[in-house]
């Protein structure tokens, strides 16, 4: 095999992340899809924001290198999972799991792994379910399953992360153990708000629905 960092071979690299910017593209659509139909239908969406990120060629192949894996474009398809990411940002816990059934209901999505951080936060206090899946990409002369990382979250998880990931890189991923600890407190009191929101939410929904009885009785 060429090597991936000569001429031809990062010609080569350039062709196999275009099929993963293709994966984001598909999967974007089906989530816009299912936001703006949510939202038209039920004047609701659990989708409240959506981003999408195509690793680079230099970060694909420094993680290739940090975790051991071949320079070879099939190792590197069958190792790395997050080459293509997308971050889907809803009100709800519920909701959550609500976009996580729309879409790997979806008939030509292949569900390849789950890791459920929400049933099951990371040590640190990280919460968010993550899921690998794979969608067919049609190209001019073949269809590629493409692999694509959806990370589903609630706001108050997205806030958490997004601090927490800044923390880490400014203290070069050595962050003080008083800082991890009032991270981890942190974290619990945005466990604890969705929690909360979510009671609230069901609350108004059943007060929501029980006036709509009344007034179809009326
Ligand atoms: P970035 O910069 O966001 O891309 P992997 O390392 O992906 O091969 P792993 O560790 O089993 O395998 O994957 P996991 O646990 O599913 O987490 C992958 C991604 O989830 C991370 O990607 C982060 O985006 C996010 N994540 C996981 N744990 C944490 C955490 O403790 N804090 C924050 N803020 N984010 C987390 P990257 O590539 O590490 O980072």
């Amino acid at each position: 095999l060429l090597s991936l960092r000569s001429s031809d071979g990062g010609r080569d690299l350039t062709r196999f992340l275009m099929s993963y910017k293709f994966g984001i593209d598909e999967m974007m659509t089906k989530i816009n899809i299912l936001k703006d139909e949510f939202t038209y239908i039920h004047e609701y969406t659990p989708i409240e924001h959506v981003k999408s990120r195509l690793k680079s060629a230099d970060s694909v192949l420094g993680k290739a290198a940090r975790k051991g894996i071949p320079l070879t474009l099939d190792s590197i398809r069958d190792n790395i999972h997050d080459i293509a990411g997308i971050r889907i940002t809803c009100s709800f816990i519920q909701d959550a799991y609500r976009i996580s059934d729309l879409l790997t209901g979806q008939q030509d999505i292949t569900l390849i792994e789950v890791k459920d951080y929400i049933a099951e936060p990371k040590p640190n206090g990280y919460r968010s379910l993550h899921l690998i899946v794979e969608v067919p990409v049609f190209m001019s002369d073949r269809v590629e399953s493409v692999r694509v990382e959806i990370q589903i979250r609630t706001v108050a998880m997205d806030f958490w992360a997004s601090l927490e990931h800044k923390i880490f890189y400014k203290y070069d991923k050595a962050v003080p153990a008083a800082l991890l600890d009032e991270l981890k407190d942190a974290a619990d009191v945005a466990r604890n708000l969705d929690v909360k929101m979510e009671a609230l939410h069901d609350e108004v929904r059943e007060h929501g629905a029980a006036l709509h009885v009344i007034a179809s009785v009326e």
